[in-house]
């Protein structure tokens, strides 16, 4: 796809993300269903959007986590020796992550994320807080195998991937980024991962359709960024958040629905949406124990330790790298 001229007049960081945004959108606005991969929900906008979701009363995810981080540290004492790097799939949350480091004295932090100025704004951040704790912020998609810093790649790793991330992938996707872990991580590895569990539907409902509209206005804001930085002409008063219990695939589902006919152009290609249309923009799967257990053996990793928070809405599990072995 050749850039138009509205496209030219924007400034990006990385010239990459943007060509990369562009084929995403034009290939998944092609398709049918229409779909547009989740990751592009968070620039700058977006990324606050999603903060204020984590404040939501109805959005207990980060809550639940927070809590097991904070009642689960002499489990984690216990179960993860001293001297570990811990590397961080995602930039780190400013209340998580130090949880877990104040814990387990690591010898090294690794965050890795594909967005450079948040990566280095939060690893330095952190450094503050651990003064002696040696920091390698790396800027890299870690969906794919990373190769750590020397000083990190000594030592044995143990991965941190919090938030129940892994849930906005479908199966395949979700095993291929777990066994990229174990390739970045080595075969000695841990690995500490939030995954959401499957409940009453409402509950669900509810914390991916909040009565503020917070989530709908993070769902908008992938349309209107998409206006904004691929010379878009999306009528963003014709669409309409929609969250809704996929009980087939166990996920909730966020769809952009167009309340009439419309006609839009991207990037210089002509779509449309008929009436009742969607856009499907997010999957976030949701686990029971069976669930997450195949998905952590499929992808080379062998459950250690499983913690739920006091509502039992969230699960935190320890994970090491299943070492090669006959079975039957
Ligand atoms: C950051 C991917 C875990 O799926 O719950 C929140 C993103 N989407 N509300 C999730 C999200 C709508 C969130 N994750």
């Amino acid at each position: 796809m050749q850039p138009t001229d509205a496209l030219a007049l924007v400034e990006y960081d990385d010239d990459g993300i943007a060509t990369a945004f562009r084929a995403d959108v034009l290939e998944g606005l092609a398709q049918d269903p229409k779909a547009i991969p989740a990751r592009w929900f968070y620039d700058d906008a977006g990324s606050e959007l999603f903060e204020a979701i984590t404040r939501l009363p109805e959005y207990y995810l980060t809550r639940a986590e927070t809590s097991i981080l904070s009642e689960r540290c002499s489990d984690f004492r216990r179960l993860i020796a001293p001297g570990r790097a811990v590397v961080e799939f995602g930039s780190g949350s400013s209340v998580k992550t130090p949880l877990l480091l104040a814990c387990i004295e690591p010898a090294a932090y690794v965050p890795l994320d594909i967005s450079g100025d948040f990566l280095r704004a939060s690893a330095a951040e952190l450094a503050e807080k651990f003064p002696g704790l040696p920091v390698h912020p790396v800027e890299a998609d870690f969906m794919k195998p990373v190769r750590l810093p020397e000083a990190a790649a000594a030592l044995p790793k143990l991965g941190f991937f919090p938030g129940s991330t892994i849930g906005n992938m479908v199966a395949r996707t979700a095993v291929d980024l777990l066994r990229s872990m174990r390739l970045t991580l080595g075969g000695d590895a841990l690995l500490l991962i939030g995954m959401d569990l499957v409940k009453d539907v409402a509950e669900l409902e509810a914390a991916y359709d909040d009565a503020q509209g917070v989530t709908a206005a993070f769902n908008l804001n992938v349309a209107r960024r998409i206006n904004r930085e691929l010379g878009g002409t999306i009528p963003l008063d014709k669409l309409r958040h929609v969250a809704r219990w996929n009980d087939t695939y166990a996920r909730i589902e966020m769809h952009l629905q167009a309340l009439e006919p419309i006609e839009f152009e991207v990037s210089g290609h002509r779509f449309g949406l008929a009436q009742g249309e969607t856009i499907h923009t997010e999957n976030s799967h949701k686990f029971d124990r069976r669930s997450q257990y195949t998905l952590l053996l499929a992808g080379g990793w062998t459950p250690v330790e499983r913690w739920l928070d006091p509502d039992e809405r969230y699960s935190l599990i320890l994970a090491e790298a299943t070492r090669p072995r006959n079975a039957p």
